[in-house]
């Protein structure tokens, strides 16, 4: 009944314009227009979730109204962005080039002294951060005798090049793969970095997300020289790495620390169907390969097909069919006071950017934007300004603004 209730509410609001009114959408941060899920198409796997609201949140849209501007373009393959405390901006480029983007859009030419990188597949020069220390950390695919892996390393950066580098971190085991390198780098408030890494895709990649004496498939948390801290979960177990924080995890391109509970949060990628919004605790297995809800692109289920199974965790939310995540940024700036608290995503598969609306840990509507821009989004991150910045996959850095009064 109250569905229809609110369809009717729905059909009277897109009588009257279609929008809600502006008292409305301002109460919550955001209006649910109608209970109905914003995705309607149908999913994948015939799955059901473990909990209501852990999938399909209702459409829930802000209603803010922006202008999207373009910083800079011509960019070859970005995939991270970080800010640096003078208001320029640090971008990578997957072939291996490091740039400065001035707050005027110039480009610089690459910054040298970074290391090799392996540019294959999904592979190459990946995210990058800057320390509270001041440090620059990136994450790249490392070339390696018989294949690859994913790596850290830090450097200062003194003009156009990168000083005192050193690689602070390494992924084990070395494998043959141009896929699923993660990588996302995040700061928690008590100065530790985490560092998301994937299963590599193929199938000796995949077991070893649940074998905690490597770090394919993991949540990582160390100092920022490398070291590990002596709170981690796994100190002092025989066999297991000590850097490990969490694990069972598929592919985590998407990384970000929640201001309002300090704890990290992530998105990682499902095969055909089941992308997944998780909170990593210590020491905790997200799951996978055992369970999931998506498919194996074959459309067989993954492993038994299960989708929940004793001692390990349920993410917090789910997509299928899939976003293809990549970036994520929390909103708590003053720029855009309705999209305080929400999540954002970029998504690749959709070409689209996805608007998460919270309530504490939970899910509770969805928006996607930049519908008309078109391209695959490979990060976002909020700027000093607080306006929304994105990269998108045909070389562009783009930000959102309030749209200006006419
Ligand atoms: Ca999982």
């Amino acid at each position: 009944m109250r569905q229809i209730a609110l369809f009717a509410l729905a059909a009277a609001l897109a009588a009257c314009g279609g929008q809600p009114s502006d008292a409305q959408s301002r109460t919550d941060q955001s209006s649910p227009v109608t209970d109905r899920p914003l995705e309607t198409r149908a999913a994948n796997a015939p799955y059901q979730p473990a909990f209501p609201g852990q999938t399909r949140a209702p459409r829930r849209t802000a209603d803010v109204a922006f202008d999207v501007e373009t910083v800079a373009k011509g960019l070859t393959r970005p995939w991270g962005l970080a800010f640096l405390p003078d208001g320029r901006m640090l971008v990578t480029e997957r072939p291996g080039a490091l740039r400065i983007i001035g707050a005027d859009g110039s480009k610089s030419a690459p910054i040298s002294g970074l290391p090799a990188v392996d540019a294959r597949g999904q592979g190459g020069l990946l995210d990058v951060a800057v320390g509270p220390d001041g440090w620059i950390y990136w994450t790249y695919a490392e070339p390696r005798e018989g294949g690859n892996g994913t790596a850290v390393a830090r450097g200062k950066l003194a003009g156009a090049a990168m000083t005192d580098v050193a690689v602070i971190w390494r992924m084990t085991p070395t494998l043959d793969s141009d896929k699923h390198f993660g990588s996302r780098l995040a700061f928690a408030p008590d100065g530790a970095l985490f560092v998301t890494t994937g299963e590599r895709s193929i199938l000796p990649g995949r077991a070893q997300a649940q074998k905690l004496d490597a770090a394919l498939g993991k949540v990582i948390r160390i100092r920022p020289d490398g070291a590990v801290p002596l709170d981690n979960p796994l100190v002092g177990k025989a066999g297991a790495l000590p850097e490990i924080w969490s694990y069972g995890h598929r592919n985590i391109q998407s990384a970000a620390i929640n201001p309002a509970t300090g704890k990290l949060w992530t998105v990682e990628h499902g095969p055909l169907g089941g992308d997944e919004l998780n909170i990593p605790l210590a020491g905790k297995d997200y799951g996978w390969p055992t369970i999931g809800y998506g498919l194996e692109y074959s459309g067989r289920p993954v492993g038994e097909g299960i989708t929940q199974h004793a001692g390990m965790e349920q993410p917090v939310y789910y997509w299928d069919p899939v976003i293809a995540p990549s970036g994520m940024a929390f909103y708590d700036a003053e720029l855009f006071p309705a999209w305080k608290g929400s999540l954002f995503i970029g998504g690749l598969k959709d070409r689209d950017l996805v608007r998460l609306t919270l309530d504490g840990d939970r899910v509770v509507g969805e928006e996607r934007l930049l519908k008309d821009v078109g391209q695959r989004i490979r990060d976002v991150r909020v700027g000093p300004d607080g306006a929304v910045h994105v990269l998108t996959d045909d070389g562009r850095l783009l930000k959102l603004v309030p749209k200006k009064a006419a």
